[in-house]
């Protein structure tokens, strides 16, 4: 049982190195190599787009490389290939760190002071605490009720949004459309963890931003395609919303003339929230590799309908 690793434009090495530790005696292919398509049957993806998904006439499964499967579920993949996303407990942790780093930084004030030190002005601002302010998740799966709880852990007033509702100690829970709205008009922070589906497209916009707090900040590390890009910089201006941290991007890397590029209001990080490590990873990805040599249930199978 041969494996297919794609992963884009990254360097595959460090996952060859890991994956070798971790499936050792079998073969693993890379894209440019020249393959027998018949001999796949378990496929690692990321972000290709090139591969004829149909030509590996075998395949048992698709595991994604990281936590979002929509770059494979936009591909012709038959009905019957099960396809797993990524979850581990590094990714989880990265993500909480970041969004945390991200969340103190603003209530700090430590982006207006590093324009202040730039500029030679000496200005105190008045500061947040955590106990506080307000923080709102959006998505309270494996990484965003990881993220969440802490923040509760942490004293942050704590509510979440999510398609079923959640039990997660310190958190408040909230779901559907007129719980979505209940959430955002107590929300100070708020902070998006969602998967790109066809229902959560666009869901920062005008509207749903125009509901919280006056001052909000939003820090954005789900997809690109929740934030209606072109409504956020008239919410800032507006004072509307008093900053955004955004990870993720319609189109990656960020366009070079893009206004988020120059707004002083936002930070701008190059979808790096949280990056899989292939030596966490690949332990993980052993173990469904195993299961679906051996005919067994796949680990954290993706529902084709709903998307995630
Ligand atoms: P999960 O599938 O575990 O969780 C998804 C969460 O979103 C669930 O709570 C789910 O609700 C909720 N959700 C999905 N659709 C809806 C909807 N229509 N309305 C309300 N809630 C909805 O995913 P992960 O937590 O593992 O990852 C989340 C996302 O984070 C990834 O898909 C990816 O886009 C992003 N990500 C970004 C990274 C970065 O570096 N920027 C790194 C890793 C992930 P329910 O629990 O009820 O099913
Ligand atoms: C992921 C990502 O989905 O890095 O894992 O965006």
């Amino acid at each position: 049982m041969a494996i297919l690793l794609i992963n884009g434009t990254k360097d595959p090495r460090p996952w060859l190195q890991a994956l070798n530790r971790n499936i050792p005696d079998v073969k693993i292919f890379l894209a440019d190599d020249n393959y027998d398509p018949d001999a796949i049957e378990f496929l690692l993806y990321w972000k290709a787009g090139e591969v004829k998904l149909r030509e590996l006439r075998h395949l048992k499964a698709i595991q994604s490389l990281g936590a979002g499967v929509e770059h494979i579920l936009q591909d012709d993949i038959p009905d019957h290939i099960p396809v797993c996303r990524l979850v581990d407990p590094r990714l989880t942790e990265d993500m909480f760190e970041y969004v945390l780093a991200a969340t103190l930084v603003h209530l700090k004030n430590f982006l207006p002071y590093g324009k202040d030190q730039q500029a030679g002005v000496w200005r105190q601002r008045p500061y947040r605490t955590i106990e506080s302010t307000h923080v709102s998740f959006l998505g309270l799966g494996e990484i965003g009720s990881h993220a969440a709880k802490h923040f509760a852990i942490l004293g942050f007033k704590v509510r979440g949004w999510s398609r079923t509702t959640k039990s997660i100690p310190g958190v408040a829970a909230y779901s559907g459309e007129q719980g979505l709205h209940d959430m955002l008009r107590q929300t100070d922070v708020l902070i998006s963890l969602l998967p790109h589906t066809g229902e959560t497209r666009g869901i920062l916009n005008k509207d749903t931003l125009a509901m919280l707090r006056k001052g909000a900040y939003l820090i954005h590390a789900g997809r690109g395609s929740h934030l209606t890009e072109a409504d956020l910089i008239p919410l800032l201006d507006s004072g509307q919303l008093s900053g955004a941290t955004l990870d993720v991007f319609e189109t990656e890397p960020l366009p070079s003339g893009h206004p988020f590029r120059s707004h002083p209001a936002i930070q701008v990080t190059p979808h790096v929230a949280s990056l899989t490590d292939p030596e966490t990873a690949s332990v993980i990805i052993a173990e469904n590799y195993r299961r679906a040599r051996d005919g067994e249930t796949l680990l954290h199978l993706v529902d084709r309908k709903s998307g995630y």
